[in-house]
Formats: structure tokens, sequence, C-alpha cells
């Protein structure tokens, strides 16, 4: 059984970038709801061991959308933090290193990333992704809830570009939500995750 962790901070810490209303409806609808239907489809798929070939796949759908929803939404709740606890601020270290290595400035990933988010066809999440192979870095987007493992890179930051993620508040400027986002970043947490990708 899979549960809805708890977040790191109050849902009305994150001011004017995102409404208590947003994060709340967020969270414990949305995430709650990815986590409850891949609880579910798990149940079924147990049950469904001795049944044809494409009930089985059907239920691993549900699976792959469910258990994506869940785990990139735990990703994006963890790389958020208010503002004045550090939110938006890149410490000087290995992640900044390779960031300016690969993009030339944090201003210029950002401004990359942004597009990717923006240029997104309905909806899917903007990454920042790590690959072990090669010891590089690279932005791009996933469809519905794929993993940044579908694209053999491992997630460092995630942005989730839904509608539910930002329609309460931005409606349907999508580039005004990923400008603003970027004042509660947690670049610490997403250097860890970088840290434990090169290990
Ligand atoms: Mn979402």
């Amino acid at each position: 059984m899979y549960t809805l962790p708890p977040l790191p901070y109050d849902i009305t810490e994150f001011g004017p970038v995102l409404s208590k209303e947003i994060i709340q409806l967020h969270y414990e609808k949305h995430h709650a709801g990815y986590v409850k239907k891949l609880n579910a489809a798990l149940e079924k798929k147990q049950a469904a061991q001795n049944q044809d070939l494409s009930t089985q796949i059907m239920i691993d759908e549900d699976v792959k959308f469910n258990g994506g929803g869940h785990l990139n939404h735990v990703l994006y709740w963890e790389n958020l933090i208010p503002q004045n606890k550090g939110g938006g601020s890149l410490p000087d270290g290995c992640l900044r290193q390779v960031i300016v290595k690969t993009f030339g400035s944090l201003e210029r990933c950002k401004q990359i990333i942004t597009e990717i988010c923006v240029s997104v066809h309905g909806s899917g999440w903007g990454w920042l992704g790590y690959c072990p192979n090669q010891g590089h870095l690279r932005a791009f987007a996933t469809e519905k809830h794929d993993l940044a493992q579908t694209q053999k890179f491992l997630p460092l930051l995630c942005i989730d570009v839904w509608e539910h993620a930002y329609y309460l508040q931005y409606k349907n400027d999508r580039a005004a939500y990923v400008q603003a986002i970027w004042s509660i970043i947690n670049w610490r947490k997403i250097e860890e995750r970088l840290i434990q990708a090169q290990q």
C-alpha cells in the first residue's frame, strides 16, 4: 500500500506564488487520488495474474499512470520550498558547476526549462535530469505522468504543468506560473538528488 507523504511545509507558506487553495486541491485531491488509484490498480493486478494478456496490459496502464502520478508529485512537493526559507537560491556547489557547464548560466537553464514547460501539449512535466552514464544534465518534458527515467535520465527537478497545478490562480497563463515557480524552487534538494545520482 502506498500512502500520501506529508508535505514538508505549511500549505499557506507559498504566498503569492501558489495559493493555499491550489496546493490544497492539488495535494489533497489530485495527488491523493493517484495514490488511491495506484493501490486499487496494484490490487487488481494481483488478482488478474491468470487473466488474459490484454486485461493485464490495461491494468498495467493504470499502474503506470497513477504510479507515475504519485512518484512525480512526491518529487514536485519536495523540490519546492518557501522563498523565505531559501526558495530560489542556488548554492555555490556541484550543482551550480554542472548547470553553468551545461547551460552557460542558471538564468539560461531556467529559460530553457521554462520554454520546454510552456511548449508541452496538454498535460505533462518539465524536467532537469541527470544522465549517470555520461555525467551530464538535460532539460526535457514528459507527457501525462511519464517518469524522467523514460527519457533515460534520473530526475533532479520537476515542474508540474498539468492545468490543475496552476489554473485556479494563473488561468490559461502557464508561462506566468512557471516564471513564478522559480522563486520557490528548492535548489538544495536538487543538489542532494544530483549527489545521490552521482554515487
Ligand atoms: Mn499535479
